[in-house]
Parts: structure tokens; sequence; C-alpha cells
């Protein structure tokens, strides 16, 4: 139950943290009818988390042509979905778009949400590091899986500017697991046979109880 509290609050927490940044953000960044009045824009949507083992999970997201409203907006739901879940990151397969976008934030405090548009890995260490994950699709599964320690990523962000950001720790990790998922893979398929047919019974009886 503690935890429980502490999720709920941490997920208000965030969703206002984003709120803030994101009004700044519609404030500063001119709309692309040239008009930088916020009064027309969409408010934000909680979306639908596929869970495994649904097939549209293994479909392969598409490069984003141009960085416009309708992205920013799939945007701000996948942040708004990701911080009432509550989790750390989600990748747009997972609310069923297939196009490559991914939200993470992995601050304590809830107010570092970063968005990679067409994110690619350009380096990764050769050191690798075995670290617990969890996935908004597979809830209630935790599980090791290893992965480069470090890489760095090149992506675009909301107004289409391209950017690198070198990534350790937590950090290193979502961001691995997210593209993952762009590319239609879900951690548990880095654990062995046996454990995924477990996950893959559980969760169908989970989702017959619902
Ligand atoms: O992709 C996802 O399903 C999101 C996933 C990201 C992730 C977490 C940890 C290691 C690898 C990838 C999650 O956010 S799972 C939930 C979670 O980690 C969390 C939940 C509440 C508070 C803090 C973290
Ligand atoms: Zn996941």
């Amino acid at each position: 139950m503690g935890y429980l509290r502490c999720a709920t609050e941490a997920a208000q927490v965030s969703r206002t943290a984003y709120r803030r940044k994101r009004q700044l953000l519609i404030r500063t960044a001119p709309l692309e009818c040239g008009c930088s009045s916020a009064s027309n824009f969409p408010t934000m949507a909680l979306l639908n988390i596929l869970h495994y083992p649904d097939k549209r999970l293994h479909k392969i997201a598409k490069p984003v042509a141009t960085v416009d409203d309708r992205i920013r907006k799939l945007v701000a739901d996948m942040a708004e979905t990701m911080y009432a879940a509550p989790g750390v990151g989600l990748a747009a397969t997972q609310v069923d778009v297939h196009e490559r976008v991914i939200v993470i934030d992995v601050s304590e405090t809830h107010d570092e949400l970063r968005a990679f548009i067409n994110p690619e890995i350009v380096w990764s260490s050769d050191e690798r590091k075995l670290a617990e994950e969890g996935c908004l699709s597979v809830p209630g599964i935790y599980d090791s899986v290893e992965r480069a320690e470090k890489v760095r990523v090149r992506a675009l962000n909301e107004r289409g500017e391209t950017f690198e950001l070198d990534c350790d720790g937590l950090l290193a990790v979502c961001i691995q697991h997210e593209m993952d998922h762009l590319m239609g893979r879900v951690f548990v398929e880095y654990l062995s046979p046996l454990k995924q047919t477990r996950i893959k019974t559980k969760m169908k009886k989970l989702a017959h109880a619902m």
C-alpha cells in the first residue's frame, strides 16, 4: 500500500511538473500556424498501453517524416500516459502508434522529460552491464537484462532540432529498452524460453481476470 501511495503521489507530481514545462514550451515555441498562443492547442489525453503478448508490440516503427503539431501532441499524450502509469519511459509502439517516438524521464523530481524522435544509437560502450528492467506492457514482471553500459543517442527534439546525448545508468538502460520497443522487441524476449512461457501464461490469465 505504501508503494501504491508513493507511486500515485509521484505520478501527480510528475503530471504537474510536466504540465508546467509543457506550458513553457507552448508559450515559447511558435505553433505551425505562426501563432505563439497556446489557446488552440489540444488538451492532453491518457493513451491505452498494449500488454504483452499483444502482436502489435512486434510491429516495426517507421521514421517520423516531419516534427509537427501531430507529433508534439503524441509526445504530450505519451508523457501524460508515462507519468500516470507511473513509468520512466514509453515508446510509441506501446500505445499502438508505429512511429519512432520515445519519451523518458528518469529524474527523481519527474521534471526532466525528454522526447527522442527518430532516435539512433551512434555509439555503444564495449562494457556491458546487467540491470533489472520493468515494462509497462508487461506489468508486474521485473528481470535482469544485459545491455551496453553507456550509449550515445542522436535524435530530434519536439522542435525538430537534432541533438546528441551521452547516456549511462538508468537512462542508458531505458533508452535501449525503448529503442527495442520501436523495433518490435519486448525485454522478456531476452529471458529464457521457460520464463517467457510462464510470463505469457501469467499475462493471459491477468487479461482474462480483468
Ligand atoms: O518501456 C516501458 O515499458 C517503461 C519502463 C522503462 C524501463 C524501466 C526500467 C528499466 C528499463 C526500462 C518502465 O518505466 S517500468 C516502471 C518503472 O520502472 C518505474 C515505475 C515507477 C517508478 C519508477 C520506475
Ligand atoms: Zn517496455
